[in-house]
């Protein structure tokens, strides 16, 4: 093989591919997490990509891996009852030559292999709005797809991911203990936070009593994380399974919401410049219910405004605990970072709370 022919590598290819067959293996996109790899092949051979699956930070590897095998296994099979094209629309896992879907390397370390996705293209940044309508639309039709799949089956890799209550208990703990003597700075988010406290708990309530249903759920619902079809620009297949879980759709919607609809970057210092723009919320708002295409509950739809304003209070909540912890969870830059964070997540809640019913007029506006 060509270029970046380590040992390991060729080892782990020669546990996929018969040998000889590989031309090159070359580091490929730009994840923060696993190493990816596309590995081109000799005539009659379809390209691969091939990612080596990052264990500091998914623990539970055989859990995740589950998640993924199950979810893409069943997608498939829908995607070829439904006429498309399973091998586009989709994550195909490809199995080693003992059969299964996850190779451990003599190191421990865990690889996976799926066809690539050819004539397909990613986007890293929301470029112009119709791109954040595109990416509604596919998270919805991934909602949509895998509506009626057991939630319960599959494992919560990261327990209480996104359950808020339990969220708002680690803040207070972390305010007890004020590892680092932060406590004073930060008065003025935790009021913002009490007053908000009953609110925290209405979704995870909701779903204890039934009223909103356990889906399955993404957890990584940004742009990037989308394949397009290059010829028609549409949406193909929603990438980066390893966070998939059980959990809320209105959180999916929600943290689409909190991250590309608002008008500052998650760290910007001027606060003034943190909005909801609601000309983009709108776009999302159409494409996700136009994926999900009847899917939701009505209850699920009427409190989709409200999994944005929860995971955006849940985020902030979760930067300021971390603040006050000594930033051991998110990267930093500097010791601020995550405060900074904090207020900016608190500050698009509250420009939320503004615009309430503008924000539930546009989902009654596109409710099918
Ligand atoms: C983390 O790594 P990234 O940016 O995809 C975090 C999310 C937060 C986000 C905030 C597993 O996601 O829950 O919303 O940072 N992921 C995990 O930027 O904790
Ligand atoms: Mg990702």
């Amino acid at each position: 093989m060509g270029d970046n022919g380590s040992e390991r590598i060729q080892e782990v290819l020669n546990a996929y591919l018969p040998e000889g067959v590989v031309i090159s293996c070359r580091p490929f996109g730009n994840g923060h997490i696993n190493k990816t790899y596309l590995v081109e092949c000799a005539e009659g051979y379809p390209r691969y990509v091939l990612q080596q699956i990052n264990h500091e930070v998914f623990h539970n590897l055989d859990a995740v891996n589950g998640n993924v095998e199950k979810i893409t296994a069943f997608l498939r099979e829908k995607i070829i009852a439904q006429g498309g094209d399973p091998n586009r629309e989709t994550l195909n896992l490809i199995p080693a030559k003992d059969g299964r879907k996850h190779h451990f390397d003599r190191d421990g370390q865990c690889w996976r292999m799926v066809l690539f996705i050819e004539d397909a293209v990613c986007y890293e940044q929301v470029e112009k709005p119709e791109d954040f309508y595109l990416s509604g639309k596919a998270f919805g039709h991934f909602q949509r797809m895998l509506a009626d799949y057991p939630a319960e089956t599959l494992v919560e890799t990261i327990p209480h991911f996104h359950d808020t209550p339990s969220r708002l208990t680690a803040l207070k703990k972390a305010v007890s203990a004020d590892a680092c003597g932060y406590g004073k700075q930060v008065l003025g988010e935790l009021d913002f936070v009490k007053a908000r406290e009953k609110e925290c708990h209405i979704a995870v309530d909701m779903l204890a009593k039934g009223e909103l249903p356990l889906r399955v759920t993404h957890n990584d619902t940004k742009l990037n994380n989308i394949m397009f079809d290059a010829r028609t620009g549409d949406v193909l297949c929603v990438l980066d399974l390893d966070t998939i879980m059980p959990g809320l759709s209105v959180f999916d919607f929600g943290d689409a919401i909190r991250f590309g609809a608002n008008t500052a970057m998650e760290d910007e210092k001027d606060v003034s410049r943190v909005s909801l723009s609601l000309e983009l919320y709108e776009m999302f708002v159409r494409g996700f219910l136009e994926g999900c295409q009847g899917s939701l509950t009505d209850t699920e739809i009427r409190m989709l405004p409200m999994g944005a304003k929860l995971m955006t209070m849940e985020c902030g909540i979760r930067f300021l605990t971390d603040y006050l912890e000594g930033s051991v969870y998110f990267h930093t830059d500097y010791p601020e970072h995550n405060l900074v964070r904090a207020r900016t997540q608190f500050a698009l809640a509250a420009d939320m709370e503004r615009k309430w019913k503008k924000m539930t007029d546009i989902v009654e506006k596109y409710r099918v």
